[in-house]
């Protein structure tokens, strides 16, 4: 006797200045390796099963360039996703000063005045190359109301929890929204951002609602 099962798919994607370490994040993530130096030609999306919470999780995570390189294809992806990491390093003061302007671009195209993010301020390893001090990190998620993750993807210091938070910060706004609308919309929709490194093709599961596959 077959059961279908109902799998949640969330799409992340991994935001910030250039060389704050989003690629070796969401290569640490998803492949559990430390890559020093690695650069993606493309827009790349890894996908990774989980279970957070007890939930099982298809995570469809986007590792970003920057918006210059996107073009016009910049708010596509910001528009496509469910959740962003928004990462600095703690090396480099500009990187965390940037972090505001991607901030008020997601609200804008999603047209909230909150949305799931979570701030990671990555390379907490580096420690004596420190510019940016944990308060001043704390001051911002607070500021923006979100949660703050100080994060090395060289040593694998909170990188599956900032993940998961992220995803905890998602459902939880789905949740909220649900509560206000009696139909589940999801902008997105199932499938993967379109430029996996697998073979992800878009529409080649069944679908329950808008934001789930079956299996
Ligand atoms: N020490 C240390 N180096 C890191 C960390 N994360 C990334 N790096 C290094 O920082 C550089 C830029 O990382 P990359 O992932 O390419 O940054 P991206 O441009 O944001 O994707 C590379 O040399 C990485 O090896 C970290 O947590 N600790
Ligand atoms: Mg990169």
């Amino acid at each position: 006797m077959s059961r279908a099962q109902f799998l949640r798919e969330y799409k992340l994607a991994v935001i910030g200045s250039s060389g704050v370490g989003k690629t070796a994040l969401t290569i640490q993530f998803t492949q559990g390796h430390f890559v020093a130096g690695y650069e993606p030609t493309i827009d790349e999306s890894d996908r990774k099963l989980c279970v957070i919470d007890e939930e099982v999780a298809m995570l469809d995570i986007l590792d970003t360039l920057s918006q210059e390189e996107y073009g016009a294809m910049w708010e596509q992806y910001m528009r496509m996703s469910d959740g962003f990491l928004l990462v600095y390093s703690i090396t480099c003061r500009a990187s965390f000063e940037e972090v505001s302007t991607p901030r008020q671009q997601i609200l804008q195209v999603k047209d909230q005045t909150s949305f799931p993010i979570v701030i990671v301020a990555n390379k907490c390893d580096l420690e004596c190359e420190r510019q940016v001090g944990m308060d001043e990190g704390r001051e911002l998620a607070q500021r923006f109301g979100c949660k703050l993750m100080e994060t090395s993807a060289k040593d694998r210091i909170n990188v599956d929890e900032a993940f998961s938070d992220l995803v905890r910060e998602i459902r939880k706004f789905n949740k909220q929204r649900q509560a206000s609308q009696p139909v589940l919309t999801n902008s997105s929709g199932p499938g993967t951002y379109g430029r996996s490194k697998g073979d992800n093709a878009r529409g080649d599961h069944g679908t329950c609602c808008s934001g789930c596959v079956v299996l």
